[in-house]
């Protein structure tokens, strides 16, 4: 039996991940500061430390004992970025590298939480880990700045570590209310309450949206693949998604007729972006993943059952 540390284990992401290991015998110990996470999502027997993952000694306390840390606690936005330049990059790089010096006494492994924004607009798809990153955002100038501090943590301090460059992810759990969620736990919260929906632009552009079951697998094998070397992978299904058709394909899960505005787009804005997963297939033994109609059902269901998040407002 293992113990793992989680930070921002009270998160979307952090508490399936959390299931998944208890649920295979390990201790969880989580680090978040409740900004968005939920008390709720905490699972019976996982300890919390409450507070910043930026801070140092409580940070080096959080790892005390540990076989392993999931560095998940983020402020997970772009478009927070854009508004809070300085106040992002304190938790989203300042967090990683807080995490990556702890780690340093105990050479603790790292598997941590990078994203698809690392790559920014990209002329070829789908996107392999090959691509020369072109972050077009803070924010994902933060997680490629979060990678290549895991690389001098590996080469100078001996901190095996892993990075998830996680495409757009989604599944129960993600707050519907929070302008800043994902667009389907958007989508999937109004069209079930019958509400209208804003597609910022035409709606054109495309996303690879990934099941959150499939990250969870992404993490352990991460863990497990984390080296002084500070490998990389995408975690993605290979399949593209117009804004557009995710619309139509959340209401047929409600099973709503659509009620579609559009806006103006987003600033920044990346027009296409889906991944290759062929590397993390075979460097952490991913499998397909599921068919987006189905996990869009399970949100559904999820927000029918009264989510704790719904209702909510954060
Ligand atoms: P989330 O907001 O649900 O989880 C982030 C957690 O971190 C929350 O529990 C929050 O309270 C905590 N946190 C934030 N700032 C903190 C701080 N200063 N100190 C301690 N805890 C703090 O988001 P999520 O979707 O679960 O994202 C988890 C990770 O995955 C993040 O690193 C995010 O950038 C990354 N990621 C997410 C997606 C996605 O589509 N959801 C895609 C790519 C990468
Ligand atoms: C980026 C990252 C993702 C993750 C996330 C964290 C890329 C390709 N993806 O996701 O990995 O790190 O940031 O925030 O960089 N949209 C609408 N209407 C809405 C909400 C969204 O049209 O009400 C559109 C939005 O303009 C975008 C798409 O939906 O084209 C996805 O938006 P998102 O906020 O879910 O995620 P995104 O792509 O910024």
């Amino acid at each position: 039996m293992a113990l793992y540390l989680i930070t921002g284990g009270c998160g979307f992401i952090g508490s399936h991940l959390a299931s998944a290991l208890l649920a295979r015998g390990d201790r969880v110990r989580v680090l978040d500061d409740l900004s968005t996470g939920l008390r709720d999502n905490l699972l019976p027997g996982c300890d919390l430390l409450e507070g910043d993952v930026a801070d140092p000694a409580l940070v080096r306390r959080a790892m005390e004992g540990v076989d392993g840390c999931f560095h998940l606690a983020a402020i997970a936005s772009v478009e927070l970025g854009l508004r809070d330049w300085l106040g992002t990059h304190r938790v989203n790089l300042g967090g990683t590298i807080t995490v990556l010096d702890a780690a340093r006494a105990g050479r603790v492994p790292v598997a941590y939480a990078s994203s698809a924004a690392v790559y920014g607009e990209q002329a070829r798809m789908p996107i392999t880990e090959a691509a020369v990153p072109r972050p077009l955002s803070s924010y994902g100038a933060d997680k490629l700045g979060s990678e290549q501090h895991a690389r001098v943590a590996g080469a100078v301090h001996g901190v095996p570590s892993c990075g998830l460059r996680f495409f757009n992810v989604f599944g129960p759990r993600q707050d519907p209310r929070s302008p800043y969620s994902g667009v389907i736990s958007i989508f999937c919260g109004r069209m079930a309450a019958g509400e209208p929906v804003t597609i910022h632009g035409d709606g054109r552009q495309t996303r690879d949206f990934v099941p959150v079951a499939q990250v969870v697998a992404a993490l352990l094998g991460g863990m497990r693949a984390a080296s002084v070397a500070a490998p990389v992978f995408n975690v993605c299904t290979g399949r593209p998604t117009s804004v557009l058709d995710l619309a139509q394909a959340v209401a047929a899960a409600c099973g709503v007729a659509p009620d579609i505005r559009h806006g103006p787009p987003r600033a920044g804005e990346i027009r296409e972006s889906f991944g290759d997963p062929a590397l993390s297939e075979r460097e952490l033994g991913l499998g397909a993943a599921q068919p987006l109609a189905e996990g869009l059902r399970e949100v559904v269901a999820w927000l029918r059952a009264g989510s704790p998040a719904a209702g909510v407002s954060r």
